[in-house]
């Protein structure tokens, strides 16, 4: 595990759910912080450096859960380390960094991931599975949000808002890449061309001094001191594109929406019938209909189809989320590792680039206020 944070933490809970796995070392800059979370799991091994792990030939694999712009250094030296990786979003930081960790996994023929997690929800599945059985007709129409307020306030603050830790994006690299690969995923068809407008409505925060883990600023003091630090990342995004030949959308990303608290929401409506979710409603997915009346089905294995069903490992009436979208990929991940010729039913390296293409776009037609082919 490298990287100590929020996400590490998320990534070492559902590390301990999959079968045959265990965690052999963790690595984290803040040593203090590294010890007490790998003590905390029984890990044996703590490192300041990830270097030092990546010669361990016991070790399999990695999981980077840095700050965005480390992902590629890290990705990079355990790739050429031989080892398997599994990154969080997005990828890298641009789309040069992005395309050479795809080309260096595939020349190495080593298993590569990056966690858009929020696929694996199983209701999303049964979205997924709904248009690949022709049940939605042909996609028209996709649209959607994914909206936060954990940095509503100007005190606000996280790695996160500053671009030398984060890269030229935020809103949009952060949350807007986990909307627009959930809705690539989906419907099956990629962004062609979009237009972006995207808004900083802080360009200075006020930085507490002492460290902000993620969303964790909600329950700081008022009363902390504070430094001034200019900020360039957007808050927030409007994006319009076109997928496929005749498929139009609109979605926006927001972490300024109070109370929103990490509502993705998606609707796709296609010649057939329709469908939409809500990241803060998982079990539930609505059906709706020209002729008949809409449904909402709550989430039960008997009422998925097939490829859906497979990940629900609870029966109806028991909820699965956030944490449990985590346990779904590292379980095929970790499977196609220890079977190489098994499926792979996970997002990798090549849909993170895709992500990067898509961001990329973003800067350039939001600097230009033009349309741009993606
Ligand atoms: C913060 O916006 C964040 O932790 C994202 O970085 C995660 O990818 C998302 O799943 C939840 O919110």
């Amino acid at each position: 595990m490298i990287g100590t944070g929020f996400m590490g933490r998320v990534h070492l809970e559902a590390l301990r759910r999959v079968e045959f796995v265990d965690v052999v070392a963790v690595a984290g800059r803040q040593v203090e912080a590294a010890k007490k979370l790998a003590e905390g799991f029984g890990i044996d091994t703590v490192v300041d450096d990830y270097r030092l792990v990546l010669q361990d030939t016991t070790i399999d694999a990695v999981h980077i859960c840095t700050p965005n712009v480390a992902h590629y250094p890290m990705t990079r030296d355990a790739l050429l380390a031989g080892k398997h990786v599994l990154c969080e979003k997005p990828l890298a930081i641009s789309v040069d960094e992005a395309q050479e960790l795809v080309t260096l996994a595939s020349e190495r023929n080593l298993r590569n991931c990056v966690c858009h997690n929020l696929r694996y929800y199983p209701m999303v599945q049964q979205m997924r599975r709904m248009r690949e059985d022709g049940d939605l007709g042909q996609i028209l129409v996709v649209q959607g949000t994914y909206s936060q307020d954990w940095l509503l306030y100007e005190t606000d603050w996280n790695w996160r808002v500053d671009a030398a830790a984060s890269g030229p994006l935020r809103a949009m690299a952060d949350i807007g890449s986990h909307w627009f690969d959930m809705a690539e995923h989906v419907t099956g068809l990629h962004v062609r061309s979009l237009c972006a407008d995207l808004q900083t409505y802080y360009p200075v925060r006020k930085r507490p001094k002492q460290n902000v883990e993620t969303f964790a600023g909600k329950l700081s003091s008022a009363d902390s001191d504070f430094e001034e630090i200019s900020v360039s990342t957007e808050d927030f995004g409007a994006v319009l594109f076109r997928m496929g030949d005749k498929t139009r959308g609109a979605m926006t990303a927001s972490q300024v929406s109070a109370g929103r608290k990490n509502c993705l929401s998606i609707e796709i409506y296609g010649t057939e019938s329709s469908v939409s979710w809500n990241q803060e409603r998982p079990d539930e997915l609505w059906i709706g209909h020209r002729d008949t009346p809409n449904q909402i089905i709550v989430k039960d294995p008997a009422l998925l189809k097939t490829g859906a069903r497979a990940y629900a490992d609870l029966p109806g009436g028991h909820s699965e989320g956030y944490d449990d979208t985590f346990k779904q990929v590292f379980r095929r991940f970790y499977r196609s590792i220890a079977e190489p010729q098994s499926s792979v039913e996970y997002p990798q390296m090549i849909d993170g680039l895709r992500q990067m293409n898509i961001l990329q776009a973003e800067i350039e037609s939001h600097r230009n206020r033009n349309w741009v082919d993606v």
